[in-house]
């Protein structure tokens, strides 16, 4: 019903009365003018605050090009896993993903410089850097890897959890296996406090703690409690040791067949439906709380996290030149 009435209100109706000359005859000529329709991967289910972000940014896509382009938003992982999916809209096989910067790290390694564990005084500082010089430059480094990046959305602060134990320090989280995002740097993050990493894509995480393939993983709220990992992990620790920005990324493929004038009013409508997706995580960041809180999730907090940062300076000493110079801009931000 909904996809009929996208298909009728995208083709505009062109009509016009042409007289021929000398005689009464009317002759009506109509001209249908197909909208361009660009795909959309989300991981998140439709109803998650990120996925209403993809959503209000491809409503103003619509809005602001008069119907000619529509984004239709695939959510629930329906195209592909993340990192599966990067690969297809670098080929542009898929037009726009919204992703996390970790699996994206995997292609262009000096993004790891954003996902560094405790980099970030606060929330606030994060968005300083996102969307102040270094988030534009980094938006704009993506192109020669086939991406064109486009803007950011809030990930919220990760945290582990596990079917096994409360886990109140590093020490306690020796010898669980834990899943890890398909990314090198979380590897090597958790390696740092003692744990075994296991990557895996995100749709198998739940299966793998219900059979015990894995231990534990590690996320924000709105992540842990829509997933439902919360029900067979019930452990979840506030260390809070890494923010991962979630960024949406276009194909350099299928933006180089728009207008200028196209592109954008695309960039443009990613950067104006952050605001929204910001109000909708805060809202939804307590209803997962309240919610895996209710269901009886032991929540750990940490007052001291000295010990969990002292564990991750190998991880800073590991990286390259060209990420460490990252990291000491991104720290020097107000
Ligand atoms: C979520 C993130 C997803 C995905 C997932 C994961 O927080 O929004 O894009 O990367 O984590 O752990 O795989």
């Amino acid at each position: 019903m909904k996809k009929w009435f996208l298909i009728l209100a995208g083709f505009a109706l062109v009509t016009s009365m042409t007289f021929a000359s000398g005689s009464q005859d009317q002759k009506t000529v109509v001209q249908e003018v197909k909208p361009l329709v660009l795909r959309l991967a989300e991981t998140h289910p439709a109803d998650y605050p990120t996925t209403k972000g993809d959503m209000k940014f491809a409503e103003l896509v619509k809005e602001r090009t008069n119907g000619r382009i529509i984004i239709e938003v695939y959510p629930s992982s329906q195209l592909g896993q993340e990192k599966a999916v990067i690969e297809q809209v670098q080929f542009g096989a898929i037009d726009f993903t919204r992703v996390s910067v970790s699996p994206l790290a995997s292609f262009v390694p000096v993004f790891n410089a954003l996902q560094m564990p405790y980099l970030y005084r606060s929330e606030e500082h994060m968005w300083n850097v996102l969307l102040g010089p270094i988030g534009k430059e980094l938006l704009a480094s993506l192109e020669p890897s086939g991406f064109i990046g486009i803007g950011w959305f809030e990930p919220g602060a990760r945290n582990f959890y596990n079917s096994k134990r409360p886990v109140y320090k590093p020490e306690d989280l020796a010898g669980l296996k834990i899943r890890v995002q398909e990314s090198e740097l979380m590897v090597g993050l958790v390696q740092a406090l003692g744990a075994v990493a296991t990557p895996m894509p995100y749709g198998e995480v739940y299966s793998g703690l219900q059979t015990g393939v894995i231990d534990g993983a590690e996320n924000n709220w709105p992540s842990y409690e829509s997933t439902s990992h919360y029900e067979v992990a019930k452990y979840y620790t506030l260390d809070e040791h890494t923010r991962v920005p979630e960024i949406i990324i276009a194909s350099k493929i299928s933006m180089q067949k728009l207008s200028k004038a196209d592109q954008e009013i695309i960039k443009q409508a990613a950067l104006d439906a952050i605001p929204y997706q910001r109000q909708l995580w805060k809202e939804r960041e307590k209803t997962s709380e309240a919610k895996v809180r209710a269901a009886g999730s032991v929540i750990i907090e940490i007052t001291d996290k000295t010990p969990w940062q002292q564990r991750m300076k190998v991880l800073y000493a590991k990286q390259p030149e060209n990420v460490q110079a990252l990291i000491k801009r991104i720290q020097e931000v107000k």
